[in-house]
């Protein structure tokens, strides 16, 4: 690619990221609302609030992909989650018409699937289930990537994240993992495929506890390379086992079910 864009460059994974997938393009543009610090060789920095429509026109133009990492990444009250995924995601597709930017890679969520039971194993096809209006919110922009793959062509894999951090630090996490390698390796073959139309893909690493089954986008070629096993005695030794009808337990969306409507 000539210009990538990653968006939400100052939060954890857009932080690691933008090293990991400088070789995708001439050109790695970050842009946030938060400090994204000095640009780096091939990088330039544009700060835009994704709810400003203008501001993501400009954004997009000159892109030829996008990793789509910024926006609330939790629950939180409605105008926020609105305006950052809702209003956001409306702008970066409308955006990505206007200027032929044709694949995308959206950081969608397990909590557009939380209220399935951990007991149960889904496959990327299920009806969605959010645990609450951030996984609404995810659910919502992988619509509008359908919308603007039929009408348009745009393509783009819809990601949806387990828990990536540097490690698993509670029993949830055993299932839910996903490494900062897995994922960038996951992001490699999304741009590397000549056909991706859109896809929806769980994000875990190699876990032998799971819940998610991506057999039917095997076509991706993509083989994660690490395991929440390593860690499993790091994890039992230092975080409490919570009780069988905890909802941390008995839901794979975790202690987001539990949660309240947030009203500021
Ligand atoms: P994060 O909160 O560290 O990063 C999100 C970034 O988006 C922040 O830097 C924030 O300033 C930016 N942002 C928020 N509102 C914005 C707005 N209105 N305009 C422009 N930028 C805005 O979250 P993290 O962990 O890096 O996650 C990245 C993406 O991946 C998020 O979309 C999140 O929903 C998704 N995800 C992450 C998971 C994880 O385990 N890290 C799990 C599932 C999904
Ligand atoms: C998410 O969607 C969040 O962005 C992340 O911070 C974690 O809470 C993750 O889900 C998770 O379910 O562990």
């Amino acid at each position: 690619m000539k210009r990538l864009l990653i968006t939400g460059a100052a939060g954890n994974l857009g932080t690691q990221m933008r090293d990991r997938l400088k070789h995708l393009a001439d050109t790695i543009r970050l842009s946030d609302i938060g400090d994204m610090g000095e640009a780096g060789p091939n990088e330039e920095i544009m700060p835009c609030d994704l709810g400003d429509q203008v501001a993501v026109e400009k954004l997009v133009e000159g892109c030829d992909g996008i990793v789509h990492f910024g926006g609330k990444a939790n629950e939180g009250p409605w105008d926020v989650i609105r305006n950052a995924n809702i209003d956001g995601i409306y702008n970066l597709y409308e955006a990505c018409r206007l200027h032929g930017c044709n694949r995308v890679v959206f950081a969608s969520s397990n909590h557009a699937t939380g209220f399935y039971k951990q007991s149960e194993v889904i496959d990327n096809t299920v009806y969605p289930k959010p645990d609450g209006l951030y996984g609404v919110s995810k659910v919502f922009g992988e619509m509008m990537a359908s919308l603007y793959h039929q009408k348009f062509g745009i393509e783009t894999a819809s990601v949806r994240i387990g828990s990536c951090f540097p490690e698993p630090n509670n029993h949830r996490m055993l299932y839910t993992w996903l490494s900062y390698g897995d994922l960038a390796t996951m992001i490699e073959r999304i741009f590397d495929v000549p056909k991706l139309g859109c896809t929806v893909i769980y994000g875990a690493s190699d876990n032998s506890q799971r819940f998610w089954d991506n057999s039917k986008v095997s076509w991706l070629g993509w083989t994660p390379q690490d395991s929440a096993d390593d860690y499993r005695a790091k994890v039992d030794a230092n975080s409490e086992k919570p009780a069988a009808d905890a909802p941390d337990v008995v839901y794979q969306g975790g202690m987001f079910t539990a949660d309240d409507i947030h009203q500021e």
